[in-house]
């Protein structure tokens, strides 16, 4: 077992200090008005930086003794005295930081210009300016956090519903990095009894039978399986659903996406074409983040703009995870109509008969009888009927029961996912391998694999340009 898990040790370390020289800065709050601002700094040169810039009320110069202390007093441009902002400041001292480096924050007023104009200053001064995530990656590679809990940092503040937001949160406070571990402490207990056996057959080393290797093996399997179960529920609570209104023109698509989200964010007019672009917004449905996209009404058209917006309609319906196809039941089937009910007829979709308010001309029977399979739901979205039951039906194609049960862990990440299908692939065959009593070194190489692949997850054997695309998602000052 020596040399590979040495090799592996050997990398991680040699990230773990790898030495980050330079001092990063970024603006860590969202930029537009807001009381404060802030601006973040992280790396050995950050308390000397701010000591050229920051003017203390009571004191000269921040040192050290004021770690962790809040600090008043301004910001000024060395190059002419001027006063850039009235300030907060804080040094924090490494290794008790975010990042486990020197920290400097400066807490000035939120608008624009203070800043962005205090940014520049730390940059002229010394820093650099930081990449997106960056600090995050710092804090992973020294050790702060592992991988899965770096990724919920950015998951975290991305959270769109309560219960996104605390799956984010169980996985930062590493949760899903302790499941595993456990089950690759299962593996590595399997590799160090097959290496043992392997290295050393004369001496009296208690062997591992292939039942025993086959139990853990099998352990292992139905462990990963058990995560892997999660992910669907996990992908919608963190993406959300993506839910495309689709119709022809005029049967009330934005009065649809307006009364989901009880408010007037789409123009809704008597004229057909009304809507010629892709409108998107999120709303909560019970935890669910749905993301409901209403689109131009499909005709075939001679306007440029509304061509455009028929296709872009179109291109929608193939990333969507839901379709809501809305029919107008006060005038007669169309083609348009037969148009829709072509594209939802294999696709996950609710069907809604709107404006039953008005006399009703449309064949009810016929559509059944075209979309058999399909549920149909009767609206007059005018007046507020049937929004609540078309909610419900969302909920019950979805999830049926508690989308987040307490104490459960969830594969939210794609990533994670992926790692997961490919470690229990690898296990798969390694238990093949045990049952055709394959020799130990062939059925410890998948052991090995599987125990790589779940490593991926927290962190432990990842490469550098997975890494750089992990971090590179996230937001400049995290
Ligand atoms: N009577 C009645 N009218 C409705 C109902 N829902 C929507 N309308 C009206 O139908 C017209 C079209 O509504 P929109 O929501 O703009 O329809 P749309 O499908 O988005 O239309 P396009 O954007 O042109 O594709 C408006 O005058 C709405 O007030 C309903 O349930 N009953
Ligand atoms: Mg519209």
């Amino acid at each position: 077992m020596k040399n590979w898990v040495s090799v592996i040790i050997f990398s991680f370390m040699k990230g773990l200090v790898r030495i980050m020289s330079d001092t990063i800065a970024a603006i860590s709050t969202a930029i537009g008005e807001a009381g404060i601002g802030i601006v973040r700094m992280s790396g050995k040169e950050s308390l000397d930086i701010a000591n050229k810039l920051f003017k203390g009320k009571k004191i000269e110069k921040l040192t050290e003794s004021y770690n962790r202390r809040l600090v008043y007093g301004h910001i000024i441009d060395p190059k002419n005295s001027e006063i850039i902002d009235e300030v907060l400041i804080a040094f924090m001292k490494e290794p008790y930081t975010y990042t486990r480096e020197n920290m400097v924050e400066i807490y000035c007023h939120g608008g624009i210009i203070p800043v962005r104009r205090i940014l520049d200053l730390v940059l002229e001064y010394g820093s650099r300016l930081a990449e997106p995530g960056e600090f995050t990656k710092r804090a992973f590679l020294n050790g702060r956090l592992d991988l899965a809990q770096s990724e919920a940092v950015i998951d975290l503040i991305r959270a769109k519903t309560d219960k996104s937001y605390k799956v984010s949160l169980d996985q930062l406070e590493g949760n899903l990095s302790k499941k595993i571990e456990e089950i690759r402490n299962i593996l590595l207990e399997m590799i160090a009894h097959i290496e043992a056996s392997i290295d050393f057959p004369e001496e009296d080393i208690e062997e591992i039978t292939y039942e025993e290797l086959e139990e853990k093996g099998r352990i292992v399997y139905e462990k990963i399986g058990k995560l892997l179960q999660t992910a669907d529920r996990g992908k919608i609570l963190r993406d959300g659903l993506n839910a495309v209104i689709l119709g022809k023109p005029n049967v009330g698509k934005s009065s649809l996406l307006n009364a989901i989200l009880r408010e007037n964010r789409a123009i809704v007019t008597n004229i057909p074409g009304t809507t010629r672009d892709i409108i998107e917004e999120y709303v909560n449905i019970d935890g669910i983040p749905l993301k409901v996209i209403d689109t131009a009404g499909i005709r075939t058209t001679d306007d440029i703009v509304e061509k455009i917006g028929v296709d872009r309609a179109k291109e929608m319906v193939d990333k969507a995870d839901l379709i809501i196809a809305v029919f107008d039941a006060s005038n007669e089937l169309t083609e348009e109509d037969y148009q829709i009910i072509d594209i939802v007829k294999n696709r996950k979709s609710i069907v809604l008969l709107n404006k039953t308010d008005l006399p009703n001309k449309y064949d009810e029977n016929l559509l059944k009888e075209l979309i058999p399979d399909k549920e149909i739901i009767v609206t007059s979205i005018i007046s507020g009927i049937g929004i609540d039951r078309l909610e419900n039906a969302i909920k019950k194609m979805f999830y049926s029961g508690n989308l987040l049960v307490e104490s459960d862990i969830l594969i939210t990440n794609l990533r994670h996912k992926n790692q997961l299908i490919k470690a229990k692939k690898n296990i798969e065959e390694g238990i093949n391998g045990i049952t055709s009593n394959m020799p130990l070194d062939c059925i410890e190489v998948d052991i090995k694999n599987c125990w790589k692949n779940l490593g991926e997850i927290s962190g432990d054997t990842v490469g550098e340009d997975i890494l750089d695309k992990i971090f590179s998602e996230f937001c400049i000052g995290k």
